[in-house]
């Protein structure tokens, strides 16, 4: 384990309150392109909740060069503290005293990005989860809340901007060519709150009066040459900031709220108390530089930290196995938010095909843990898709169950309630309970469990009495660790469709208030509708109400039928998909030579796209086939080479077979006059696109012409990167000319050069690991940018998978090398791509071995980093 010493394992169960709490701490930021130091003065005391006293106090630090020491003023004997890797010790403190520290730290050696570090001429700072202690000593646990006041000093010149949390009190000129300037901020908050930027920077600037009529002035800071690419992001904000003022009646309670974009950056975004720092990705948005779905991805993530503000920053989490009270209710507020700012069911189809890719997967691999996990080794490896995206799902049910009015009162409870304070899950829970009256005893099992409930339904009609049965049965399936789980408490919304597509009347003989709601308590249980004229075809799991796999036997024309007739948008997207999957598979299985299309599924394809207009987005939802990932986890082993060649063959056919019809929808679609952003439009580009694929796949003459005609428009980038990833997959003699001209005209952007990265790692061609080996040693590549990494070996490794998974293993070999060169820059980042190989038991034998091989060759390597360790472990030990 080299420096980090044995991994020790954290667990829930030994929660103890704080012995000390800190109620100010006064930080002063010497920032110096060498030599930068931090002063310190907290004041601390006894914590009179604490479970035991302590005889010394344990302050949290890493990679920090102590300068000095002083408790009450005086410096500090040598034999009154020690310090470690990890900390500093203080022997005998007294009950309530000032403690000043000052310390060196080396922001520009951080390749981490966690701490304080440089990224380009900027000093910013990463402090969720524990970076806090790599610039202070501190109690870096989020139930330590205090108020902070922070002084930053920098070289005027080249730092003019100085920012930090809170309110701006003070600035001013020092000698030397040097300024300081104060914030202060009037909230406790932990300090994985904290956030510090210097730099030189621009602005835009807005004013937002709050309902309750304060002004706020919003900044959004980038550098020079990007200030115009602000406009969405702080178009973004505004909306978000009303829409918590309308849905959930919360407002800011700052003077300022300021965002910075920086570009390095290990993840999306970070919600610091009024100085929200973002990866530049998620702010800078221009129509030639920005597809759609970059558009929609800054609404998203601006609004998911704006939205902290409550969720996490004014009511915090106790300790990290709380991250999903934050993090979960957050996601389920910025996807409603995403949803009432574009159409519904396709934002609740794009959130559901994200969990059901990668977080059912999650579930049934060697990395399950519940949503709220009991133990871990590096809390950085528990920012996962179980916690975020299940986790928003589990308080969707909850909003479910409560409905609309219920819902919003247990909110205002839980603001009312816990404000200022550090909670836990069961505290949230709580404030669903007492504001409905209902047991959510049996519902906490959510949290508890992982594992990826299945739900089998079957169905009885009875003619004669008029009745309809739909028999339930679930199942939790046993993961690491778990085995034998209790039955959940599951919403499941229904509607029963006659033979004419229409809703029937639902009477439920349970008299159930909402008919159309189903809960399951029990491991066995069936549902009664009286009344029922004709045997009606069931649409299940109505939005996907409970994050389930849901099994009813449909035959290919009831799933017809409800594709193209069910009311609810996510169950005609979700038939659509299940046919599409049942002919690929059947035909993998099978293992045919030439790929066919039932005509049935022509005429359905057909029909969706002749009503697409009334909802362009939601058919090219609809059309779409599932991912060659997603067919693969249906699969056991996966038969990689198979799924890629029916999944193309089957576009390939369809391309051909509706090729006039394709065309004739392309060019109607087809919008050459002023972009526009607005939804209608967003869904037309989309199926446009959608077409432009199929029929490329079916190799006509006239949509390869389309094709790169629609490249060398350049018109707005969603269209140029749709033309250039079906020229990245192509062998066509325009290929490298074309990938060469879009390099040339971006070699200066590093956000788009990502896209540049991603296609030709995503190509399908055999040529693609070569090709992305010599891309490692591109000037415009980077393995200590984390944007860089996920653009090309995060996009090889997870959106290839035909040549990821190359029967040679030479995929996994490739991925290996650059983790373990990337341990030593920047662990965190090492630790996620490897999980790019944590479905590997469920490759063939061949396969597995060379996973294997390659999982060993990690665990082997002496120094590994924590981050690391704690994820080889666990692929290599299920
Ligand atoms: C939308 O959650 C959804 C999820 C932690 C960092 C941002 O606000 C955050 C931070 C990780 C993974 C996903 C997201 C974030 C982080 C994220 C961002 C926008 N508190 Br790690
Ligand atoms: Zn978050």
């Amino acid at each position: 384990m080299g420096k980090n010493a044995t991994p020790k394992t954290i667990r829930l169960a030994d929660y103890r309150p704080p012995p000390w709490t800190i109620d100010t701490v006064d930080l002063c930021f010497d920032l110096r392109e060498k030599g930068t130091r931090v002063f310190s003065r907290m004041t601390l005391a006894r914590n009179p909740t604490a479970t035991e006293r302590a005889d010394r106090l344990r302050l949290d630090g890493e990679a920090l060069t102590p300068v000095c020491i002083r408790l009450d003023g005086s410096e500090l004997h040598g034999d009154r503290y020690r310090i470690d890797d990890e900390g500093l010790t203080l022997f005998d403190p007294p009950d309530r005293f000032v403690l000043e520290t000052e310390v060196e730290i080396a922001p520009e050696d951080n390749t981490r990005l966690e701490g304080l570090y440089r990224s380009g001429g900027l000093f910013c700072t990463q402090c969720e989860a524990e970076g806090f202690r790599r610039i202070t000593w501190y109690l870096d646990r989020p139930d330590v809340m205090a108020r902070f006041n922070v002084r930053i000093e920098a070289d005027h010149a080249r730092y003019p901007v100085l920012l930090s949390n809170g309110n701006p009190m003070e600035a001013g000129e020092l000698p030397g060519g040097r300024h300081y300037a104060v914030w202060d901020d009037p909230f406790p908050k932990p300090c994985y709150l904290f956030a510090l930027v210097a730099g030189d920077l621009e602005h835009v600037e807005e004013t937002f009066t709050t309902a309750s009529g304060r002004r706020v002035r919003l900044r959004i800071y980038t550098e020079r040459e990007n200030i115009d690419r602000c406009d969405h992001a702080m178009r973004s904000l505004i909306r978000a900031m009303r829409w918590d003022e309308v849905r959930y009646g919360r407002e800011y309670d700052l003077d300022v709220f300021n965002i910075v974009a920086v570009n390095d950056f290990n993840m999306g975004a970070m919600e610091n108390k009024g100085l929200n720092i973002f990866n530049a990705k998620y702010v800078l948005a221009r129509p030639d530089t920005a597809t759609d779905a970059d558009y929609q991805g800054i609404e998203a993530v601006v609004a998911h930290e704006y939205f902290h503000n409550w969720t996490g920053n004014r009511i915090t989490c106790r300790d990290w196995f709380q991250l999903s009270l934050k993090e979960g209710f957050t996601v389920y507020r910025d996807q409603e938010f995403s949803a009432d700012m574009g159409s519904r069911s396709v934002k609740r189809i794009d959130d559901v095909r994200v969990l059901r890719a990668h977080q059912f997967a999650e579930d049934a691999g060697p990395m399950a843990h519940p949503v709220r996990p009991d133990h871990y080794m590096e809390i950085n490896n528990f920012y996962t898709v179980t916690v975020y995206e299940k986790g928003a799902e589990v308080v969707r049910m909850q909003a479910e169950l409560l409905g609309p009015e219920t819902f919003r009162k247990a909110t205002d409870l839980y603001f009312e309630r816990h404000d200022g304070q550090a909670v836990t899950v069961e505290d949230f829970v709580r404030c669903m309970e007492d504001a409905s009256g209902r047991d959510l005893s049996q519902f906490m099992h959510w949290y508890r469990y992982a594992g990826t409930p299945e739900v089998e339904v079957t169905d009885e009609y009875d003619a004669a009495d008029r009745r309809y049965r739909l028999h339930f049965r679930q199942r939790v399936p046993d993961t690491p660790g778990q085995k034998d789980k209790p039955p959940f408490h599951i919403p499941i919304r229904v509607g029963l469709l006659d033979a004419e597509g229409c809703e029937l009347p639902l009477v439920r003989a349970d008299g159930a208030a909402d008919p159309s709601l189903v809960e399951l308590r029990e491991s066995e249980q069936t549902v009664e509708f009286l009344e029922v004229d004709e045997p009606p075809v069931p649409s299940l799991l109505r939005g996907f109400t409970a994050p389930v796999k849901l099994q009813f036997d449909y035959s290919d024309a009831q799933l017809h039928f409800l594709a193209a007739h069910d009311s609810d948008g996510f169950n005609r997207w979700d038939a659509a998909q299940r046919l599409a999957q049942r002919m690929i598979l059947a035909q993998v299985e099978a293992g045919v030579d030439r790929v066919s299309v039932p005509q049935d599924h022509l005429e359905t394809f057909r029909r969706i796209l002749e009503r697409a207009d009334e909802d362009p987005a939601l058919a090219a939802e609809i059309l779409q086939l599932p991912s060659e990932s997603w067919l693969g986890d249906q699969m056991d082993p996966m038969d990689v080479e198979g799924i890629h060649r029916v999944r193309e063959g089957v576009k390939a056919e369809v391309g051909r077979r509706l090729e006039p019809l394709l065309l004739a929808h392309y060019h109607a679609l087809d919008e050459t006059g002023d972009y526009r952003l607005d939804a209608d439009a967003i869904g037309r580009r989309a199926l446009k696109n959608l077409l432009l694929a199929y029929l490329v796949a079916g190799g006509g003459e006239a949509a390869r012409a389309l094709c790169l005609a629609q490249y060398r428009r350049h018109h707005n980038m969603t269209d140029v990167m749709a033309a250039l990833a079906l020229v990245a997959h192509s062998h066509w003699p325009e290929r490298g000319a074309i990938l060469a001209d879009f390099a040339e005209r971006w070699k200066d952007d590093p956000l788009v050069m990502d896209k540049w990265f991603s296609v030709q790692a995503m190509s399908h061609r055999e040529d693609t690991l070569p090709g992305v080996q010599v891309l490692l040693s591109h000037p415009s590549f980077s393995l200590e940018n984390p944007n860089r990494v996920r653009s090309l070996i995060g996009a090889f490794a997870a959106g290839n998978p035909l040549r990821f998974h190359a029967p040679d293993g030479s995929g996994y070999a490739f991925l290996v090398d650059r983790v373990l060169e990337l341990d030593a820059v920047n662990p965190q980042i090492a630790a996620r791509l490897l999980r790019n190989l944590s479905r590997w038991r469920r490759l063939d034998e061949g396969r597995q071995a060379h996973a294997r091989e390659q999982l060993e060759r990690v665990l082997a390597r002496p120094g590994l980093s924590r981050d690391l360790h704690e994820v080889a472990l666990k692929l290599l030990e299920s």
